[in-house]
């Protein structure tokens, strides 16, 4: 927990977020800023600042099915969808605590700018 990021509240419940789901590693909530139909935030319980920092595999494994479980309880399995993780300045992370964005509900361009 570090008391000064905003996703360490949420999954400590004293910042609130409408969260869809969760598993015992992960937890996933609407971005507040959804740039998708549906944009989903997963991430991880412990605070990790990003991929760059990550060294747990089954914690990443959780994040990971946890993505998947959100993209099909939101219907996003037949249409396609994305799950991206941005990582420092240049990849255009803006909160320092690892989280992946699921992606849906519309056509997604390639490359990503
Ligand atoms: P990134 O730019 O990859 O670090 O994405 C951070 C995302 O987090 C961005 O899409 C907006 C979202 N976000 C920022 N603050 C909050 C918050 O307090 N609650 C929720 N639900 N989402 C947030």
């Amino acid at each position: 927990m570090n008391e000064s990021c905003i996703f360490c509240r949420i999954v400590a419940g004293s910042t609130p977020a409408t969260i869809v789901a969760h598993n015992e590693q992960a937890l996933a909530f609407r971005d507040l800023h959804p740039k998708a139909p549906v944009h989903v935030l997963v991430i991880p319980r412990r605070h990790v600042t990003s991929l760059a920092e990550a060294t747990d595999a089954a914690e990443l494994g959780a994040m990971m099915v946890l993505a998947a479980d959100v993209a099909s309880a939101e219907g996003l399995v037949a249409g396609g969808y994305r799950v991206v993780t941005n990582i420092g300045a240049d990849g255009g992370q803006t909160v320092p605590h690892l989280h992946l964005h699921v992606l849906g509900g519309r056509s997604m361009a390639w490359p990503p700018g």
